[in-house]
């Protein structure tokens, strides 16, 4: 018998209960001085709630929290060891003063759930509260968040190496009013690097690394980029592109047969040096791109004509070790892409593959992800060095102002040909000169997901598009009390099972949850946190009408369908949630995408989350002084205060293909030349 108070024994159950749900009781004794009483914590918590000592000691104002030992115990709760300590010894501690911790996840089970204590004790869950709620500890503390990150110590400036891009919690001017600690704490309009930050790991797309600028990408981000990946497959395929895979290790000879281009990227090449404990007798580079890789084999391969066009793709991994402040996918030490290496006969051909492959990559962010881009041409400031011209998608990201780029399309023309000596006999006659390929090389990465979740997410966590989300509804049986019969309950639970198995036969990606423990407004919470597109409710006036409610993830919009048309229905209500969020997103970008023609609207349109679109003369020095120009300063100049904004100046993002007309003798926004062009500037990731 354990040695709990009679009062608390009269609210449990030792009869054996084989789906209760396990809690633990534990005490923590923080760091004391040795003279000093130590005040306890006492932490109740789901077993399957991970409660980190980091945490408890922030939450509690503490040092250092440890598993308190047996005697303490003894001492302050009276019970036999820290192994049988329950809830239940609490009420032996009238005298002194202790915290007490409750898990989130406890308080938010239903309150019917049977709560397994140790020694095959069994509690109600709205009995342990109400028991909990009438301790009268002082420092009671209910609806802990044990996932929060816990807030670095000194918040003065840190030095780079302790710096980790876990972010602490938000500024409390930017905490969200009525946010519950398991959901977004942070508002995006307010903190947006700590917002971004928390959707990601708090909508499981992904997890912090022990090495720093690499990430995990958890099913629910890497199900995106699969969907992504099947998309631009199937079109690259159809225009005869072929997969291959080629070794992510370079020899240095063979990396530095592209000097000119290399040099720049030189320092972020990551090297392996060793094997076990003895040094390489050559060292090895990590891929950062494969044109060196793979163009000795173009030249091998191609022996006449007829072996052109070569056209292959490969999907991997590339590392570039950069040491710029690293931002989950946008700016990673390793990612995900796509790169496309193909050559041909004519420069034609080649040329009118760039374009096709440009237009694919816009498709991926308007049809798949929902997201408005600019398709154009980069500067030849800009442009990838070993490229006669490089095509690019550029994105906008509306909190920030900042343009992104979203993918690269390259036509080589025929500089890595002569390079690598990939030429063929030509096809008119072996008195004419041989000619060397014609080249293209282009690519897409998983940053393309980092902007998805920018651009459309909110403060109740992930929005995700329904074309690329790896579930796109999910049912919940709602309205189910004690009154509910049991038949009523059953009746409900199968013909949501049935509505499921009808969807799922129609391809749409859903699954159901029909765990009792949980209150349908918790299961909203969750699923709205993780982005689902479309939440299906069912309940008992549902079911005898023969309907259910759908609600919408990105405007909570509620709509009621018959059961016997949502098949049909629901595709329709994705397309359409497609588009509204992609006009959304558009008109964010549109409205923030100013066209000016004076050199002083320049600045002042960039400080407010612009990007520009003004004529200019395309020449690389104006393009530079551009840049040096728009610098943020403080001169005094109005500007938003906000110092986690970029003070950098504003680089050419593209000359877009869509231009507006040009007016005769119109000038350069910066400098006495006449313009040649319309190009978009802006400060940028
Ligand atoms: C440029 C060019 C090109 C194939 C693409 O943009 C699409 C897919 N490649 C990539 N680039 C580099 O060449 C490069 C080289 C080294 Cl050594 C590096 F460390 C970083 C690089 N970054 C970009």
């Amino acid at each position: 018998m354990t040695t709990t108070t009679e009062s608390f024994a009269k609210l449990c159950s030792s009869a054996v209960t084989d789906d209760a749900t396990p809690i633990k009781s534990l005490v923590f004794k923080p760091k004391t001085p040795k003279s000093a009483t130590p005040i306890p914590i006492v932490v109740i918590a789901l077993q399957s709630t991970t409660t980190p000592s980091s945490l408890i000691a922030q939450l509690t104002g503490t040092k250092d929290p440890r598993l308190a030992k047996d005697d303490l115990i003894k001492t302050f709760f009276a019970a036999p060891s820290a192994g049988e300590f329950n809830l239940g010894h609490l009420l032996n501690n009238s005298t002194s003063e202790y915290h007490l911790l409750i898990d989130q996840h406890l308080v938010d089970l239903k309150d019917s759930t049977i709560l397994k204590l140790n020694g095959n004790l069994f509690i109600e869950k709205s009995k342990a509260i109400e028991y909990l709620n009438e301790l009268k500890v002082a420092k009671l503390q209910s609806n802990i968040d044990f996932t929060t990150e816990v807030k670095p110590q000194n918040t003065s400036k840190q030095q780079p190496k302790d710096k980790k891009e876990k972010k602490a919690l938000a500024p409390s001017n930017a905490t969200l009013e009525d946010a519950k600690l398991i959901g977004i704490t942070v508002d995006k309009a307010l903190d947006f690097p700590g917002w971004y930050q928390q959707v990601l790991t708090k909508g499981e797309m992904l997890d912090y690394y022990d090495v720093s600028g690499c990430y995990i990408l958890r099913p629910t981000s890497y199900a995106i980029w699969e969907n992504i990946q099947t998309y631009f497959d199937s079109k690259i395929k159809k225009m005869g592109v072929r997969n291959a895979y080629f070794p992510m290790f370079v020899s240095s000879r063979v990396l530095e047969k592209e000097k000119d281009h290399i040099e720049g990227f030189a320092p972020e090449v990551a090297w392996v040096t060793k094997a076990g404990s003895s040094d390489l007798e050559e060292p090895v580079a990590i891929r950062p791109t494969s044109e060196t890789v793979i163009y000795p084999y173009y030249a091998k391969w191609v022996q006449s004509h007829r072996d052109l066009p070569l056209r292959l793709n490969q999907w991997c991994s590339v590392v570039r070790w950069e040491f710029k402040h690293p931002q989950p996918f946008l700016r990673t030490r390793e990612f995900l892409w796509q790169e496309g290496h193909t050559a041909f006969l004519s420069e034609e051909e080649a040329k009118e593959e760039v374009l096709e492959i440009l237009h694919h990559y816009a498709n991926i962010y308007k049809e798949l992800l929902a997201v408005p881009v600019v398709q154009g041409k980069k500067t030849e400031k800009e442009k990838f060095a070993g490229a006669s011209f490089t095509t690019t998608v550029e994105g906008y990201i509306p909190q920030t102002g900042r343009g992104i780029q979203g993918g690269t399309s390259h036509h080589l023309g025929q500089n890595f040909s002569k390079m690598f000596n990939l030429s063929v006999e030509n096809p008119l006659g072996s008195e004419h000169p041989k000619v060397f390929a014609y080249q293209n090389s282009w690519g897409l990465s998983t940053r393309s997901i980092g902007v998805m979740v920018m651009v459309h997410s909110d403060n109740k966590g992930l929005v995700i598009p329904p074309r690329v989300a790896e579930n796109q509804a999910v049912i919940i049986p709602v309205g189910i009390t004690k009154k509910t019969s049991i038949e009523q309950r059953e009746l409900i639970h199968e013909s949501a099972k049935e509505i499921e198995a009808q969807l799922r036969k129609n391809d749409i990606r859903v699954f159901g949850d029909y765990n009792d423990n949980y209150t349908p407004g918790w299961k909203f919470s969750q699923y709205e946190l993780k982005g689902i597109p479309l939440r299906i409710e069912l309940g008992p006036k549902d079911f005898e009408k023969q309907q259910v409610v759908v609600v919408r993830r990105n405007d909570s919009k509620k709509i009621i369908v018959p059961i016997s048309e949502l098949t049909e229905t629901l595709p329709k209500i994705m397309d359409d949630m497609h588009e509204v969020m992609y006009q959304k997103a558009k008109d964010a970008f549109d409205t923030h995408r100013v066209t000016i023609h004076d050199w002083k609207d320049f600045v002042p349109t960039l400080n407010k989350k612009n990007v520009i679109v003004a004529p200019w003369c395309g020449v690389m020095e104006c393009e530079e002084d551009i840049k040096d120009s728009s610098a943020r300063k403080d001169d005094g100049e109005e500007f938003e205060v906000d110092e986690k904004a970029p003070s950098m100046g504003a680089k050419s993002l593209c000359i877009p293909f869509e231009q507006p007309t040009m007016k005769d003798g119109q000038k350069c926004i910066k400098c006495n030349r006449n313009a040649v062009n319309y190009c978009m500037f802006g400060r940028s990731y």
